[in-house]
């Protein structure tokens, strides 16, 4: 009866929509269980852009989002590779692979990630430019409960967290739509204008939850 009296407490907490706009998360220290979880609004779509923005001095890989199912715990993970220098965004387990970006430690970037499951082709935006589409799987749509994390990557379904994967820093403008995102939204996104909010994550009404040391601030502004 406690129990069941606490996990409803706890539902309520998780669901309740935050406003995060002008704000981001600072992960301020490097732990294998610090994280934020987020809850999708839809789940069993066969198209996917995920946004966010990032700002970290990590001189090894780290994981920027990750999503898991039941079936596969890189769903959709977007990973950098310090070793081989390059953006990895998985779909689906297999793994894709973007070389000669400008990844500098201690800015800000805007990465933006489109799949669609007709063509099984990704798209990396990296700070507003495009790469090539490469195939990554098509087919299926993800399918099951989603987990969504930041802060840590996901070897299996809402766990199995490798501190060395770990994400330190800041991060913010975080949506996710079960479409692909037309270059001109992308552009908009980038800009910081008016975009259409992501229907899957929306950073305005965001539902989420944290694990240990991750702070709520105001983005800093720069000023004139
Ligand atoms: C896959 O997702 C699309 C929408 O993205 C939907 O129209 C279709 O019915 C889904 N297919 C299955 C098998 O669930
Ligand atoms: C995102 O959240 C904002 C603020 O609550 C809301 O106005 C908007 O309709 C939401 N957009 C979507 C696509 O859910
Ligand atoms: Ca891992």
């Amino acid at each position: 009866m406690r129990f069941l009296l606490m996990l409803v407490m706890l539902t309520a907490c998780a669901a309740a929509p935050q406003d995060l706009s002008g704000k981001m998360f600072i992960f301020p220290q490097q732990t294998s269980t610090t994280k934020v979880r987020l809850t999708a609004s839809r789940e069993g779509f066969g198209a996917a852009t995920v946004c966010h923005r990032s700002f970290t001095d990590l001189k090894r890989g780290h994981a920027l989002f990750s999503l898991a199912t039941p079936s596969s715990a890189n769903d959709f993970l977007i990973f950098w590779d310090e070793t081989n220098k390059e953006m990895e965004p998985h779909i689906k387990n297999t793994k894709t692979e973007y070389k000669g970006l400008d990844y500098k430690s201690n800015m800000w970037h805007s990465i933006c990630t489109t799949w669609d499951s007709e063509s099984g082709l990704v798209q990396l935006w990296f700070d507003g430019q495009p790469s090539i589409k490469k195939f990554a799987s098509s087919g299926s749509n993800f399918s099951g409960s989603t987990i969504i994390i930041l802060g840590q990557e996901q070897d299996s379904h809402g766990g199995g967290f490798d501190v060395k994967q770990s994400f330190i820093g800041m991060m913010s403008d975080v949506h996710m739509w079960d479409y692909t995102l037309s270059p001109c939204e992308i552009q908009k996104y980038v800009d910081e204008l008016n975009f259409t909010p992501g229907n899957v994550l929306n950073w305005s009404a965001l539902e989420f939850q944290i694990t240990g040391r991750v702070l709520i601030e105001d983005k800093q502004k720069t000023c004139y």
